[in-house]
């Protein structure tokens, strides 16, 4: 598991070289970002029930279908398991934000997860819809408690989505 540091660490010293321009000017905005994603954490970790739970009324009012007869949420089992996974998504997202880098997704997440996915007949772009919902509901929290550049909460739930999407070849 990988963070935005030891990332490049690794990279530089892959190539036996010092840090270049590109590197610092990375390394920057990583630390300049650096209070806005401790304390975006701060508020998700606060609100993670809520969240999850506002998403997934939002996700089944947007798409009733899932939680009828026949849908994939269907049955008190399936719906908790549906809210649970939720429920991880955004606190794998809250990992990535931190460590500003994805590697925590990759390794935790989302390896064999469409595999999984598909054969419970689980639906990606449903999911996908219901993480967009949690990222918006997110980045209002954040922007209400004060945080002015809220774009660094999209990059691990847009990621989530971007790898949960990518087509079999
Ligand atoms: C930390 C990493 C991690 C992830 C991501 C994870 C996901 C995950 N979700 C699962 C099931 C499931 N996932 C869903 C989710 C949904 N169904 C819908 O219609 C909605 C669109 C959606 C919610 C947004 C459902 C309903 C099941 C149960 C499917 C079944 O058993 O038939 C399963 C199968 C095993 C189980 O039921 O626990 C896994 C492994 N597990 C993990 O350890």
């Amino acid at each position: 598991m990988r963070d935005a540091v030891t990332s490049l660490i690794k990279n530089y010293d892959i190539a036996g070289r010092y840090f270049d321009r590109n590197a610092i000017d990375s390394l920057k905005s990583y630390f300049e970002s650096g209070t806005a994603r401790v304390y975006a954490a701060g508020v998700i970790n606060g609100n993670a029930a809520a969240i999850v739970k506002e998403a997934g009324l939002k996700l089944f009012e947007e798409l009733p279908e899932l939680i009828r007869p026949g849908g994939n949420a269907y049955t008190t089992r399936r719906y908790a398991a549906c809210l649970r996974d939720m429920d991880y998504y955004l606190r794998y997202a809250t990992y990535a934000l931190v460590a500003g880098n994805m590697d925590v997704l990759d390794e935790r997440v989302l390896q064999g997860l469409r595999e999984t996915y598909n054969s419970l007949s689980v639906p990606i772009g449903p999911t996908v819809r219901g993480i967009q919902i949690m990222k918006d509901i997110v980045k209002e929290q954040v922007a209400a408690a004060g945080v002015a550049n809220t774009s660094i909460v999209d990059e691990p739930f847009d990621y989530i989505t971007r790898e949960l999407s990518e087509q079999d070849i």
